[in-house]
């Protein structure tokens, strides 16, 4: 298939005045009636043919302006419908077609399709040219009119209920729409039930709706809803437009869910949660989905992409907006370390290695490929950037002003950075560069003392990446502060704004010490990036020393995390590359940290967490050297350990002082204490006393606490507590999906490979169901040194089952072969072995377009 480019957009020839679509469900031969009035585009550019998507779709009928067509009017094609301009009989017209579609066969996930005996839809990007015949593409907007015909009990559609009766149920949506909102369930579904009423007074209805036996497990969903309906209203102005808000939770879903206009599907993993079910860490992202997906009903729907080119428009704004919630909701510092550490695992992967590509792509072969981390973390770290560069108020006004004049709209990027040009009267040409030049900038630093002038330099450099050599300065904004050796801030708090390739400012150091009301230091301390204020890597020659200072005394609590972060990655490196540190006086200093009640529990745990085995891969590659994932494994338990055997009596004591009690609240506060408290257990069981691990697996009174205590336990060898879970949990579908994964992802390294292969013959693992397989199957690429193991039996457990769920369900393997996107780190045999998986995966017979396309890139 031939990429798409975005140079090539074009207006589309015609547009929908409205569309009623009638569908008669059945498992293997649903019909759908669609009647839609089109007009002819004043701005289209072509020929004026009508040219509709379709894909999959049996073709009864169809007719223009009542009027019968034939074979001969129109060319039909696997891909769509066109009828040449000359069969039209105007400007205005209105086409009705009928198709059959098998919503039981198709295990694609992707348009209508059947799980557990419901119906549900899924569109975006591309699916409702699987369901009928349409211009399928963002920049067509129109009112929906769904008509539902089916013995199922709960009939649902976007909008607001219009009618029904036994066996129907008819739904309007009156605001313009792109067919990728469009959204359909039937299911024996029951609700969970509230109201909220909007800040000028709509009374609105929400619904969670779930298979009978789940209804208690949504509290916490309804709950998340209700706060994040009311922060949008506080902190963005935006109230919701419809008078009924439902949510349906579904078990097979390729993604987390999809925020369809008035009706958000949801995979089921990020809706039902109960104290004993769900962990803290599930809580914490059913909060951050449910409020992203409604704020998409602004940042998405309202206003929408031109084309998907511009999917950041409305993924990274909304990323940005969830993550300011969750921040609002919780501790902003604990939040903001969450999101750098996602950042950094997966964006900072993907930017620097095969798959990089602009947050605004340039071309695509299949969008699905698209949903990345790039678009939608980086493009979330690019609206932030923008607010620190901004202010907070001209932000306020720019995205007032947004609303105000693209509400309706099919936008561009460059739509909203005029907004803000208006807005601000500041030029952006150079910020755009975020959005069209990949890879991740390098930033050093360079400080000194001379003459009583405090100087200092900042540098970037943006690495080549894939098609795109050569790159332009970008603008940077680098937020930092200066501590003296004793830890006292002694310059302001302030932006620095890196918009060339090296900028220099310098201060007197005798003015400084005065206004901060300490002696004039001999040396100082850069706190350089504070809050992570950009995207970027950070070469700063600290030394250990310098960084305990930060760790210690940083006004800035990123930084204090980071600086302690970065002595435990030195500290991992040194031992890999045989080089002398002192870990020792590493682990004393985070002990210190650790043991600091006046800092927040839930920060103290990060504290004393240790970077991933594949954040140490990209460290030693950074030093230039190879990474071993064995010995990176080896090393990474082996510091543990000696964290917990140093730290003993204080993990002890973090462990006794840090029980929330016996009433589980998911709020951050307890969850913080949980998170200290298994932090410490976990520290404290690699040391080998399984001890405490096992009383708490015996005593635990929630899922948080229940799989800390079986991870403590699996990855000391014990297999008894994983068969007692398994005995306890094998009815629940969600709990099971942890038990697959945690048994493989805390196993002893050498034991992992031969578990997820004996899981794969688990009478639980169902493949087809995408939590599974991601349980399993993500898991094992997921575990370094069992994914990279020297025989290349875990590449081949990982292509082989990737073949097998192409031929069905193409987006969800496509997404995971990117576990071998890291291929090039590695020494030559590893990458002559992952090579000659990715040859044979190319060279399988029927292979998808996405997952095609993923290969030719990862193999680059
Ligand atoms: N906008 C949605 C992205 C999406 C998706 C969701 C579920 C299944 C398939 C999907 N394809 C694209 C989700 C979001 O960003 O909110
Ligand atoms: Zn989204």
């Amino acid at each position: 298939p031939q990429p798409i480019h975005l140079v090539d957009y074009r207006p589309p020839s015609h547009l929908v005045e409205d569309v009623h679509l009638t569908f008669r469900l059945s498992p293997k031969g649903t019909r759908v009636i669609a009647k839609i009035r089109f007009r002819a585009n004043p701005e289209g550019l072509d020929e004026g043919n009508l040219r509709l998507d379709g894909e999959n779709l049996r073709l009864i009928s169809l007719s223009l302006n009542g009027h019968p067509l034939t074979a001969l009017d129109y060319l039909l094609t696997p891909q769509g419908l066109t009828i040449p301009a000359e069969r039209l009989p105007g400007p205005a017209f209105t086409l009705c077609s009928e198709v059959e579609i098998d919503p039981e066969a198709n295990t694609a996930l992707e348009g209508l399709y059947t799980s557990n005996g419901m119906f549900c839809t899924q569109c975006e990007a591309e699916g409702f040219r699987k369901i009928t015949f349409y211009p399928d593409r963002p920049d067509v907007m129109a009112p929906f009119t769904v008509r539902i015909e089916s013995d199922l009990p709960v009939l649902l559609s976007n909008g607001n209920p219009l009618a029904s009766g036994e066996g129907w149920a008819e739904w309007h949506d009156p605001w313009p729409k792109p067919a990728y909102l469009f959204a359909l369930v039937a299911g024996d579904l029951v609700a969970q039930s509230d109201r909220f009423t909007t800040a000028s007074g709509r009374d609105v209805a929400l619904n969670i709706w779930v298979r009978p036996g789940d209804e208690d497990r949504c509290d916490y969903a309804m709950d998340a809803l209700k706060r994040s309906m009311a922060w949008d209203e506080q902190v963005y102005g935006r109230e919701y437009d419809l008078d009924i808000f439902n949510i349906v939770a579904v078990d097979d879903f390729n993604m987390g869910a999809m925020e369809n206009k008035g009706l958000n599907i949801f995979n089921s993993k990020y809706v039902l949660a109960s104290p004993e079910t769900a962990t803290d860490r599930d809580y914490d992202w059913i909060e951050g989905i449910v409020a992203h997906e409604y704020f998409h009903n602004w940042t998405g729907n309202r206003i929408t992409c031109r084309d998907w080119f511009q999917l950041c428009l409305k993924e990274g704004l909304t990323v940005f907006r969830d993550q300011q919630f969750s921040a609002d909701m919780r501790s902003a510092p604990v939040k903001r370390i969450e999101d750098v550490l996602q950042l950094r695992a997966r964006q900072f992967r993907e930017d620097g290695g095969p798959l990089a590509h602009p947050v605004r792509p340039e071309s695509y072969v299949e969008i699905n490929n698209f949903y990345t981390a790039t678009v939608y973390e980086k493009g979330a770290e690019l609206i932030r950037m923008l607010r620190e560069l901004v202010g907070p108020d001209a932000y306020a006004a720019a995205l007032d002003e947004y609303f105000a004049r693209h509400d309706g709209q099919a936008c561009t990027i460059e739509d909203w950075l005029q907004v803000f040009e208006d807005v601000t009267q500041r030029d952006l040409s150079q910020f755009k560069r975020w959005y069209t030049q990949a890879g991740t900038p390098r930033v050093s630093a360079e400080w000194h003392i001379a003459d009583g002038t405090l100087s200092l330099t900042l540098r970037q450099e943006v690495p080549a990446t894939p098609g795109q050599p050569l790159k332009e300065p970008a603008l940077i904004p680098v937020r930092l502060g200066m501590l003296t050796p004793e830890g006292a801030e002694i310059l302001p708090d302030m932006v620095i704004e890196l918009d060339s390739p090296e900028v220099s400012r310098s201060w007197d150091l005798a003015d400084l010490a005065q206004a901060a009301g300490v002696s004039v230091p001999q040396r100082v301390i850069p706190s350089l990036l504070r809050g992570f204020s950009a995207p970027v890597v950070l070469d700063a020659a600290l030394t250990p020393e310098d960084r305990a200072v930060l760790l210690a005394h940083d006004g800035d609590p990123f930084n204090r995390w980071e600086a302690g972060r970065r002595l435990l990655r030195e500290a991992l490196v040194a031992d890999l590359a045989q080089t002398r540190f002192d870990t020792a006086g590493v682990i004393e200093a985070l002990g210190h940290a650790a043991g600091d009640t006046h800092l927040d529990p839930a920060f103290r745990a990060l504290v004393l967490s240790l970077p991933s085995e594949d954040d140490i891969a990209q460290a030693i590659c950074d030093i230039g050297l190879v990474p071993d994932p064995v010995a990176i494994a080896d090393a990474h338990r082996a510091l543990s350990a000696r964290m917990g055997a140093a730290l003993g009596p204080l993990l002890q004591r973090l462990y006794a002082e840090n029980d929330p009690g016996p009433a589980y609240s998911p709020a951050a506060e307890d969850a913080g204490k949980r998170a200290l408290r298994n932090t410490a257990l976990r520290l404290l069981s690699l040391t080998g006393d399984l001890t405490l691990a096992r009383a708490q697996f015996e005593n635990a009174r929630n899922m948080t606490d229940q799989v800390a205590a079986l991870s403590c336990l699996i990855a000391g060898g014990e297999t008894e507590a994983a068969a007692r879970f398994e005995a306890q949990w094998q009815g629940d579908r969600l709990v099971m999906d942890k038990w697959f994964m945690l048994q493989i992802a805390q196993a002893p390294r050498d034991m992992a490979l031969d578990r997820a292969k004996a899981l794969t013959e688990h009478p639980l693992f169902d493949w087809k169901n995408p939590n599974r397989f991601r349980s399993v199957i993500g898991a094992l690429g997921q575990t370094p040194a069992a994914f990279h193991d020297p025989s290349g039996a875990g590449y081949r457990f990982v292509a082989d089952w990737l073949i097998r769920l192409d031929g069905l369900n193409p987006q969800t393997a496509a997404r995971m072969s990117t576990l071998f996107e890291t291929w090039r780190r590695y020494d030559a045999d590893r990458q002559e072995l992952i090579r000659a998986e990715l040859e044979r995966i190319a060279a399988t017979e029927g292979l998808s377009r996405d997952m095609s396309e993923m290969v030719a890139r990862i193999s680059g």
